[in-house]
This record gives C-alpha cells, sequence and structure tokens, in this order.
C-alpha cells in the first residue's frame, strides 16, 4: 500500500496493474508447473536390464523424480515393460515358447531388479496389457477418423517359405552407409544408422536365410512431413535449453527432411489395427510403445486409493493439462521417437500435452568397450543385486558420478571400487561415523545443546545454507553428475569441520565446545541424510534412523533445525564398507572369460588347404632353433631380426612379430624354424628361413615350441 502510494499509483492505472500482475502469474504459473509426469523408456521385455539402461534412463530419472518429490511437488513416475516388436517374436521362436511367456518371464524379472534398485516408479505397467491395448487401440482409431494418416499399398519384402512379410529386424542386409553385413531391416548397431529394410544390399530372411521377394501389401502412415515446419519451430526455436546432443539431433533429422512414416506392421504379435481391412497387421511398436506412457498412467489412476497421494488429481490431468511438465528420460538411440515422432502424434491427436524436456543422455560403454547384449558384454542389474547384496547405492552413485550426459562414458569395475573406497567410505561414511559415535561416545547419544557460535561455525553455517539451492538448480537442469558432486561437496564441508576443530582433540579442556561442534555435525548429516536422499536413497534412509530425523523435507534443509537438543539418536552403523581387491578382480576376470568365450564362438576357422603328397611334406626341414639375439629392424614396425642357434649353424631370420613380441624377453625360447625355405632379403637383411607361429582368434601370436626344452637342431616331423 505505502508503496503504490508513493511511487507506483500515480504512474500505473488499475489494468495496467493488474496487467502486470497477469503476466507475473503467468510467468509464474509456466515456470512453476503444478505436476509433474515423468516418463522412462520401456526397456523391451526379451532381456534382462543392464548398467547401461541404468546410467542412461533409470538412475537420473528416478534421482529426478525423487527430488520433486521431496520438494512436496506432485509426480507421476512411470515405467513399464515395452512388450512389442519384432525381437520378441525372434526370441520367442529361438527358444520355442510364445512371445507371451518370454515377456511374461522378463516382465518379472525387470520389474523386481528395479524395485530392488530403489527405482522409485508410481506405476510399472506393461504393453501387453488389456488397458494397454485399449488405449493405443483408440489412439490409432481417432487420428484414424480424424484422417490424419495417409494410407499406402507398396511393395514390401516377404518370405515366401516362412509365409511372411519381413518388418525391421526380420530382414538382415549390407548396410548402405558402413558396409555391415548384418545389419537390420530397421537399424544398423554398427554405425547407429536408422535404415529401412528397401535400403538394405542383398537382403536375406532372418526366418530362412533366404533371398525375399516383393510383394504387396497395405499400410498406415504417419506423414511427418506435414509436422516438419511445426516440429521446426516448437524444437529448434522454442526448445534452444534442451541438451546439445538432444538439440543437434533433432536439427540433422529435421535439416534432412521428414518422410512419411508407417506405424502398421505385417506381423501377427502386438495390438490389431482397428480398422477394416486391416487383418494380419498390427500396431508398429513405436507407435504403441509411447502410448504406453498414456495407459500407465491410466492402469495407475484406476485404484482410486492413489488418488490421494496425486491431490485428487486424475490421469488426465498428468497428460492433458497445460500446467503439467511432461519430462522424457531415454537414452539417445532413443531421441527421434521422443522428440519427433511421438510429439506429431500427440500433435496430431490434439488433446495431449508435449514434453517440456528430453533429457536423453549417451551410451556408457564397459570397461572401454560398447555394451552389448548378443555378446553378453554388460553387467546385469539382476546378477549385480545378487553379488553386492545391500550395495545398491553404490551403484547408483557410481553410475550417476559417471553418467554419460554429454558423451559416451566408461564404467570400469576400478572406477565403481575408488568411488566407493574413496568417496563413500572416506568422505560421506567417514563423516557421519565421527559425529555419531563421538556423539554416542561423549553423551550417550543424545544431541548436545549448540553454545555460542565462532566464526568457524558461522563460516560453515553459511556455506551450509548454498547447499539444497546448489543442488536443486543442477538436478532442475539435469545436471545429475554436477548434482551428485554437490551433494558430495556437503559431506567433505562436513568432515572437514570435524578435521578443523578436532572435538576429540579438546573434549578435555573445553566440553562445552565439544557441544556445539557436534551439534552442528549432527545437524549437517541431517542435511545430508535429506539432500543425497535422491541419490542414494538406502544410505538415506539409514542416516534418518541413525539420526532419528522426522520425516523431512528438501525444503527443510540448508539450516541447522533439523534435529533438536536434548533428543536421542539411534544406534550408529557404517553406512558403506570398504570393497577389496579380490572382489574387483572377480568381476574383471569375469569379464574377461566372457571375451573369451565371445572369441571362441566367433573365430573363424579357416578351411582345409589341398592335399599335399607324403614326399611334398618330407622335403621340408623344421627343426627346434633357440633365439640367442633379437633386435627390432630399424624404421619399421613389425619386424623383428633374430638369431638363431640351429645345431648346425647360428643364423638370421627376419619375422614379422615385433608387435607382439619385445625383442628382449624372448632370448632363450625355443621356437619352430623351417630351415630350408630359400632365402630372401627382406630391408637389406637376408633371412634364413621362417619360424612357427600360431594365430589365436584376437589376432594374438604364440610360438609353436615343444613343451620342454631340446636340443637345438632336434628335427620336427
Ligand atoms: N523399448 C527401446 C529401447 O529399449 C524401447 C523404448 C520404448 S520407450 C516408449 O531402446
Ligand atoms: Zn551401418
Amino acid at each position: 500500500m505505502h508503496i503504490l502510494a508513493r511511487g507506483i499509483a500515480p504512474r500505473f492505472t488499475v489494468p495496467a496493474l493488474f496487467l502486470i500482475f497477469a503476466v507475473h502469474y503467468f510467468t509464474y504459473m509456466t515456470n512453476k508447473p503444478t505436476r509433474y509426469t515423468i516418463t522412462s523408456a520401456l526397456p523391451y521385455a526379451n532381456g534382462p536390464v543392464h548398467i547401461g539402461h541404468l546410467a542412461g534412463v533409470y538412475v537420473p530419472a528416478d534421482i529426478y523424480a525423487r527430488f520433486l518429490r521431496s520438494k512436496g511437488e506432485n509426480v507421476l513416475f512411470i515405467g513399464g515393460s515395452d512388450e512389442h516388436g519384432v525381437p520378441i517374436t525372434i526370441r520367442a521362436k529361438k527358444e520355442g515358447v510364445t512371445p507371451q511367456q518370454i515377456v511374461d518371464k522378463y516382465h518379472v524379472q525387470i520389474k523386481q531388479s528395479f524395485e530392488e534398485l530403489g527405482i522409485s516408479f508410481d506405476i510399472y505397467s506393461r504393453t501387453s496389457s488389456k488397458i494397454h491395448a485399449e488405449t493405443s487401440s483408440e489412439y490409432f482409431k481417432k487420428l484414424y477418423e480424424d484422417g490424419k494418416f495417409i494410407e499406402q499399398t507398396s511393395e514390401q519384402y516377404y518370405d515366401p517359405k516362412a509365409e511372411q512379410f519381413l518388418a525391421d529386424r526380420y530382414i538382415i542386409g549390407t548396410c548402405p552407409k558402413c558396409g555391415n553385413e548384418n545389419a537390420y531391416g530397421d537399424q544398423c548397431e554398427k554405425c547407429g544408422s536408422t535404415l529401412s529394410p528397401s535400403e538394405l544390399i542383398n537382403p536375406r530372411s532372418t526366418l530362412s536365410g533366404e533371398k525375399p521377394v516383393m510383394k504387396s501389401t497395405k499400410h498406415w502412415f504417419l506423414p511427418l512431413d506435414q509436422y516438419e515446419p511445426w516440429l521446426k519451430q516448437w524444437i529448434l526455436e522454442d526448445h534452444k535449453n534442451w541438451k546439445t546432443n538432444v538439440y543437434g539431433q533433432c536439427k540433422s533429422w529435421l535439416d534432412q527432411g521428414l518422410q512419411p512414416r508407417a506405424v502398421t506392421r505385417d506381423l501377427d504379435w502386438g495390438v490389431p489395427v482397428p480398422v477394416a481391412g486391416a487383418e494380419g497387421k498390427v500396431l508398429y511398436v513405436w507407435f504403441d510403445a509411447p502410448i504406453g506412457y498414456i495407459s500407465a498412467a491410466k492402469d495407475y489412476f484406476k485404484n482410486s486409493a492413489i488418488k490421494a497421494i496425486h491431490k485428487s488429481n486424475t490421469w488426465e490431468d498428468f497428460w492433458k493439462k497445460d500446467d503439467t511438465k511432461l519430462v522424457h528420460f531415454i537414452g539417445k538411440d532413443n531421441i527421434v521417437f521422443h522428440c519427433i515422432i511421438f510429439p506429431a502424434m500427440l500433435k496430431a491427436e490434439g488433446s495431449y500435452i508435449l514434453p517440456d524436456n528430453v533429457p536423453a543422455n549417451e551410451f556408457m560403454n564397459l570397461e572401454g568397450d560398447k555394451i552389448s547384449t548378443s555378446r553378453n558384454w554388460a553387467v546385469w542389474l539382476h546378477e549385480y543385486l545378487e553379488e553386492f547384496q545391500g550395495k545398491q547405492d553404490v551403484l547408483r552413485y557410481a553410475l550417476c558420478a559417471n553418467a554419460p550426459e554429454t558423451k559416451d562414458n566408461d564404467f570400469t569395475w576400478r572406477d565403481f571400487q575408488a568411488r566407493n573406497n574413496n568417496e563413500l567410505v572416506a568422505i560421506y561414511g567417514n563423516f557421519v561415523n565421527r559425529a555419531l559415535v563421538l556423539t554416542h561416545k561423549y553423551y550417550e547419544g543424545v544431541i548436545p545443546a549448540l553454545g555460542k557460535l565462532e566464526a568457524s561455525d558461522e563460516g560453515v553455517i553459511m556455506m551450509l545454507k548454498e547447499f539444497p539451492g546448489k543442488i536443486a538448480a543442477s538436478i532442475e537442469q539435469y545436471r545429475f553428475r554436477e548434482a551428485l558432486g554437490f551433494m558430495m561437496d556437503l559431506a567433505r564441508l562436513g568432515n572437514k569441520y570435524l578435521a578443523d576443530t578436532e572435538p576429540w582433540k579438546i573434549y578435555k579442556e573445553n566440553p562445552e565446545r565439544v557441544k556445539t561442534i557436534l551439534h552442528i555435525g549432527l545437524q549437517i548429516a541431517a542435511n545430508l541424510a535429506i539432500v543425497s536422499e535422491p541419490f542414494i536413497p538406502f544410505t538415506s534412509a539409514k542416516l534418518f534412523t541413525m539420526l532419528n530425523l522426522k520425516a523431512n523435507t528438501w525444503n527443510n534443509a540448508g539450516t541447522i533445525d533439523l534435529l533438536k537438543a536434548g533428543d536421542q539418536l539411534g544406534t550408529a552403523e557404517l553406512l558403506f564398507d570398504k570393497i577389496e581387491d579380490a572382489t574387483i578382480e572377480a568381476q574383471v576376470k569375469k569379464l574377461e572369460d566372457t571375451k573369451q568365450a565371445n572369441l571362441l564362438a566367433n573365430a573363424e576357422v579357416k578351411p582345409l588347404k589341398e592335399n599335399v603328397s607324403f614326399d611334398d611334406f618330407a622335403k621340408m626341414d623344421i627343426r627346434v632353433a633357440t633365439i640367442i639375439a633379437a633386435e627390432k629392424v630399424a624404421k619399421t614396425k613389425k619386424l623383428l631380426k633374430l638369431t638363431l642357434k640351429t645345431g648346425i649353424d647360428e643364423r638370421t631370420v627376419v619375422s614379422g612379430i615385433a608387435e607382439h613380441f619385445d625383442p628382449e624377453k624372448i632370448i632363450g625360447q625355443q621356437v619352430s624354424l623351417l630351415a630350408n625355405l630359400a632365402p630372401r632379403e627382406i630391408k637389406g637383411i637376408v633371412s634364413q628361413g621362417m619360424i612357427l607361429m600360431a594365430e589365436d582368434a584376437d589376432g594374438s601370436l604364440k610360438f609353436v615350441q615343444p613343451d620342454g626344452v631340446v636340443n637345438a637342431g632336434s628335427m620336427i616331423g
């Protein structure tokens, strides 16, 4: 009133003031959603989940959801199994079971392992459910009736032997972009290009291995080209704030120009196309799967008790109201589907909101190699949970600390060990343990009162105040690694505070001072319990119990009012323990065994050469020789000059093994020498003979040598 009376009132009319208010209110509303719909990619239910999925999608999504809930926001966090698509039918065929049996098995396994890792879905649904069949079917029908599709009959590959059209992964051939001979009809896994079956060179059916024929079939297409101008505006202009990897991929798709995209397939596994004349056809898996997010919300709200948690909202509030913020968590291979195709579907339907952001991650590699299900090159979640019981948070922490947010990253077991031992144990665990153990020791676990503050206390209290806001800002911008780093900095702050004030040293001479120090230390630990909850929820829960901390949320953090002097703490327990070298070595060994098994399985065995006569063989003089000197041939990469003792002479042999052996280390070794091979000049050196080598599947070389030392010159034959 005062301000109005003094300054503003004379210059602004009432309608103008209202306008200012309305604009502010509007910005407030647009900045601050009323509710959040958070989706995470629906994993195909044809195999277990691995660390790549977790680091890329589920760990960040869960951090985001937990953080928002801690802030008191109204959150619907959606997950579920993607149970359609060709990979599932192929797998079923291979195992001689039905597709339903495959998805039943993996849906249960995946759901359970997510639960054990603490991924806090409100609902984990599935796309083979009745509610999803209805929802996706109605969705298609609406677009169909509104004339949003184009109908096209075209020639497609057909396998006459299997009597089936060859969609997507039923067809393989050579990739036109990179030459990979085993590219799928929808994608080349080697170079990542999205393909259509007609682009494959030398196509073959994965069902019969035969060359397919062309046969005409009718399908429905979503004319993406019609949405191109709108998408260009919506993404390239209105969403410049999207992550650069996401924005960049979208831009490159849009720059290339969009084509109509078939949303139906000739298959017998999926949601039947709900229009006349579409017998034997189902919805394309990438049409029905994202609608799965919507079905999941419906599925969830079927249970009326649920509504209470969500402020009496309905599923529609989470999907159709403008003050709902929709965020899709996905991996980079799903960007086009979530940023271009699904938004076009939503736009075509007309009554749904669009994603506010799609913070896709890049890929997590494993020990320097791309994660691969077919090569079993992965750390599988269900195995981890079994082998590292009670260590869910260590995996969550290591994956977030190393998350592939801006570029592909590498998970190594050594890094995992270091994150645990040097960070969780040495910083977080150590700080909390010191604060609690000392309070138990000096005050029988009763929280001491805060006394007079010194400058160091005030400094720490001031810094503490900044943390919740700083961590929140990073999470809100999907910078989870950075947020995790700040969370750990708070533990560092606590650690340093205790190290600097040394309560254990001054307890005897100054017990009053120690009360203040431990009071503040415990309050920092309580703050840590709150702000670490999104990242390491199991640890946070333990810490809540140990501190006897009452339900407290993000909004209370940043102060030293979380705990009350005089309250009793719970028992102190170690939050983390050291992971020993032997544990890590066992995991590394497991991966090495996998690598070896893959090599053997894929080893190409050379075909047999033509027969030779015994006389031909007998002409060869093969004998044991001992290496007495070895050196690299100057200016070459591959050549070693060997001096061999052959029993009859000492001679020089030039051998192309320099990349495999250290010259100094092979002196004294015995080798097999083809001694009567005609001499040949190599790089100016006369080579008299050739030593025999065995080449392993991985290209490594080994000497062919007697299994014990024999006289140089001993004949082989
Ligand atoms: N099933 C694809 C994938 O795992 C997938 C995602 C669907 S999200 C709607 O890459
Ligand atoms: Zn390729």
